[in-house]
């Protein structure tokens, strides 16, 4: 790359010493394009099409109640909600099998829910009950379940990648078809975690499925502010992965993207890089006051809700009516809940269990006295 100051290494040598380089400016905060809503027609059958609205209302209201729950102290610790960005995980998880594993972040309850671990499990795992997924010692960030194969959220930014590697280095030195899908955000792939990962998905042939959801913040950062290289998919094809880039707000276009991304990996036993063009509604986390976005650019992403612009295009194609929408939601507010009074009626853990399924024996910890 050339030296930004032009001069020559000759003379530089006798120069007196450059004055410090500036840092570079960071780009306005306020310039963003929102993209019109998705429209067209959906190509799906009648029961696959409402089973993906479906799907995004369980996980929008299971969030906004784990909000009104926060709010209440009944859920404590860290909570990071992946409201509007719902089409992702349920475009995406519709499209991987059974002995298909997933690793996701923080923001995993969808994830969860929609791989098949039940609302009840989820709801009392956020309460820290015995009931819950992890058995209450996970939380909202570390819901867990082998039986799904659903290996976990994850509280380290990244954290997650060279997992799914290792899940999808095991599938193929034990000579399993499935396929390994690796949840993360933007943020995630200015880690070393991730080139590295990425890199080793590539030279060993390994059968990742890389689905990074760009919802253009990690915490308060956006993107152009802290990468010089903001077309994620560059990143990847330099490792030689093939790589997309989709709509995250249109649920088609992501369970298209993934359908074919799964079977890429799949028929291939190759890695393959999808970006999901998302946005979140909600801050970060419930401690992120959100102040380094214009609340404009947030109302101007609502106009195309996942939820409300499918909605929208199945009722256009006489899909569905507004009658049977509010009945669907009615059935996914009663399943909630059920979660809720499941998780109130769950028990904590007594203290007597405090150091099970410690690695550290007792004696050694100080804990047997
Ligand atoms: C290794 C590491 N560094 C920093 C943090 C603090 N942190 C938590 S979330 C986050 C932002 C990550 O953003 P992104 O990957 O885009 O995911 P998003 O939260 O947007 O879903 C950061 C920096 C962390 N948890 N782990
Ligand atoms: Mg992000």
């Amino acid at each position: 790359m050339k030296a930004s100051s032009g001069t020559s290494r000759k003379s530089a040598s006798v120069a007196p010493a450059p004055k410090r380089a500036k840092a570079p400016k960071a780009p306005p905060a306020a310039a963003f394009h929102v993209p019109a809503p998705p429209t067209g027609p959906v190509p799906f059958e009648r029961k696959f099409a409402l089973g993906l609205l479906h799907d995004m209302l369980r996980v929008r209201r299971m969030e906004e109640q784990c909000a009104q729950l926060y709010g209440e102290g009944k859920i404590r610790g860290f909570l990071h909600l992946y409201i509007g960005e719902e089409a992702v995980a349920a475009g995406a998880l519709r499209a991987l099998r059974p002995e298909d594993r997933i690793v996701a972040t923080y923001r995993e309850h969808g994830h969860a829910l929609l791989r098949g671990v039940k609302m009840d499990a989820i709801m009392a795992e956020m309460f820290g009950k015995r009931e819950g997924c992890s058995r209450g010692r996970g939380g909202s960030m570390h819901l867990f379940d082998a039986a799904t194969n659903f290996f976990g959220g994850n509280a380290i930014v990244g954290g997650g990648l060279p997992l799914a590697v290792g899940l999808a280095l095991a599938a193929k030195l034990q000579g399993q078809e499935s396929v390994t899908a690796c949840f993360f955000g933007e943020g995630a792939m200015a880690e070393g975690a991730f080139h590295e990962s990425i890199n080793l998905a590539a030279l060993w042939q390994l059968p990742v499925l890389f689905c990074c959801e760009n919802n253009r913040y990690a915490m308060g950062t956006a993107l152009a502010r802290s990468e010089s290289q903001t077309d994620l998919r560059a990143k990847a094809a330099a490792y030689l992965v093939e790589a997309e880039s989709v709509d995250g707000m249109d649920v088609v276009a992501v369970h298209q993207a993934s359908l074919r991304g799964a079977e890429f990996v799949r028929e291939r036993g190759l890695p393959m890089f999808i970006e999901f063009q998302t946005y979140r509604y909600r801050a970060h986390s419930m401690f992120d006051p959100d102040l380094y976005r214009d609340k404009a650019e947030i109302e101007a992403w609502k106009t195309r809700g996942p939820i409300h612009s499918y909605s929208a295009r199945l009722k256009e194609q006489g899909l569905l009516t507004e009658a049977q929408f509010l009945k669907l939601d009615a059935q996914v507010e009663r399943e909630v809940q059920h979660a809720v009074a499941f998780a109130e009626a769950g028990t904590w853990e007594p203290l007597a269990d405090l150091t099970n399924d410690l690695c550290t024996p007792p004696e050694r910890s100080g804990a047997a006295k």
